[in-house]
């Protein structure tokens, strides 16, 4: 029961008035003690008491709806509707909050989660965390920079725009932002050759040499996605801000790469507490044009389709220790080849340095190891090489419960559900 609801509360932090748009999610401040929360649960409609029994648990908790929005999910097997998955914002009482979200679980249905089925359906993932948001965190370097916020507003209206198929937009970057990236560019660039993996390296030459990669321009995603569909079928598309595990992991299924375009504040040229197009493109981008690598990142995606909000937590986790800080052995060295690490100098040099302690990629023990995105991490994972890691997550995929087993159709770029007996 209730595996699937998660809820998403949204602090006072920032100074905003009212509502603000966050992809399809309204974000409410917390006033006189009550709280703006978020939920998305599914009700079966085998049994057709849940919605009801939701409308009694919103009244014992006097929650004052804000907002209610369904979606089918699949039809049944026998033929019958299908069943619905709700999204609801509503306002209650701080103090109420955990028992109100119990009494939820409680009612809502253990079906599979909605997910994308076509590459078109990922113009529904959009569900953004507002974790490191600089409207919101009074800690973001530019929180207190309105110029540095109207900037992110107007590229993130690009991305809240944008619908698949749609010619990727283009930014044109101030000077400033141009010597942002440069900062950036000149001081990853120069370890690049002892610290990072061959195939980091080998891609991030061809992208200098095809794609306007260099220190004085911040490449277009446009170009960058012509240049990895031709490599490996990947493309890229625009997103605001961080999303919820699940949305992006579900992107990855499709061979697509959720990319931010805005780039950090000019106060902090070494460090991001969020994705910003530095990461992206100097950390992601040059490993999603090898082969080996793009198909580990896609049988993730393809695991974390309809799997249980606790499979995403150890998936999501598995890719936080893989594809963001992953290390890997070549010609008995020790390399990078994780995209949070080739995208900031200081972890870069540390994680290859004697001080943090490094153990085998071995996904039923990564997906458990507890990790932190505020300071460098404690431990790091060692795969064999991509191969090595592609066929141990592909056994660990393969024990994770689901109803249902899916295959990806590069053809139609779609997914085939195939129910299991
Ligand atoms: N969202 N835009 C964006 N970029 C990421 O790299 C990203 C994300 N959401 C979640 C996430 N990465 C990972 O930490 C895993 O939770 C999948
Ligand atoms: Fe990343």
């Amino acid at each position: 029961m209730g595996q699937n609801l998660f809820y998403h509360t949204v602090g006072s932090a920032g100074p905003s008035a009212g509502p603000s748009r966050s992809g399809d999610v309204a974000v409410f401040e917390e006033k006189h003690g009550r709280v703006a929360v978020s939920v998305l649960f599914a009700l079966s409609n085998e049994k057709n008491s849940g919605f009801f029994q939701t409308g009694k648990i919103f009244e014992t908790f006097e929650a004052k709806l804000l907002h209610v929005e369904s979606r089918p999910r699949r039809k049944s097997k026998f033929g019958g509707l299908p069943d619905l998955e709700f999204f609801m914002s509503c306002e209650v009482h701080r103090s109420d909050l955990d028992v109100f979200i119990n009494s939820l679980k409680r009612v809502a249905d253990d079906v599979p989660p909605w997910f994308p089925r076509q590459i078109k359906d990922l113009d529904r993932c959009n569900l953004l965390i507002t974790k490191f948001d600089p409207d919101l965190h009074c800690d973001h370097p530019g929180y207190n920079d309105s110029e540095y916020r109207k900037r992110r507003a107007a590229i993130s209206e690009l991305a809240f725009r944008y619908k698949q198929g749609d010619p990727l937009p283009t930014v044109e970057y101030t000077a400033e932002e141009i010597s942002t990236w440069r900062k950036v560019y000149q001081q990853l660039r120069s370890v690049y050759p002892s610290l990072a993996c061959r195939q980091f390296l080998d891609s991030l030459q061809q992208l200098e040499d095809e794609c306007g990669y260099g220190e004085d321009r911040i490449p277009q995603l446009r170009d960058v996605s012509a240049f990895l569909k031709e490599k490996t079928g990947f493309q890229l598309r625009p997103v605001a801000g961080l999303l919820s595990a699940r949305d992006f992991l579900a992107s990855l299924a499709f061979r697509v790469f959720q990319c931010t375009q805005y780039i950090r504040h000019p106060s902090s040229p070494m460090h991001s507490p969020e994705p910003d197009c530095c990461h992206e493109l100097l950390g992601h981008i040059p490993m999603l044009g090898d082969r080996e690598f793009a198909q580990f990142s896609q049988e993730i995606g393809l695991a974390s389709l309809g799997a249980s909000d606790e499979e995403i937590e150890k998936l999501s986790t598995l890719y936080w220790f893989t594809v963001e800080f992953g290390l890997c052995k070549q010609n008995s060295e020790v390399k990078a080849y994780g995209a949070g690490l080739l995208s900031s100098y200081g972890e870069l040099v540390y994680a290859l340095s004697n001080k943090p302690e490094y153990k085998p990629f071995n996904p039923e023990e990564t997906a458990v190891q507890p990790y932190q995105d505020q300071t460098y991490q404690s431990v790091y994972f060692v795969s064999e090489s991509f191969e090595d890691a592609k066929v141990k997550l592909r056994k660990y995929s393969a024990n994770i419960k689901r109803p249902f087993a899916v295959r990806y159709d590069p053809f139609t770029c779609s997914v085939e559900v195939l129910d299991q007996p």
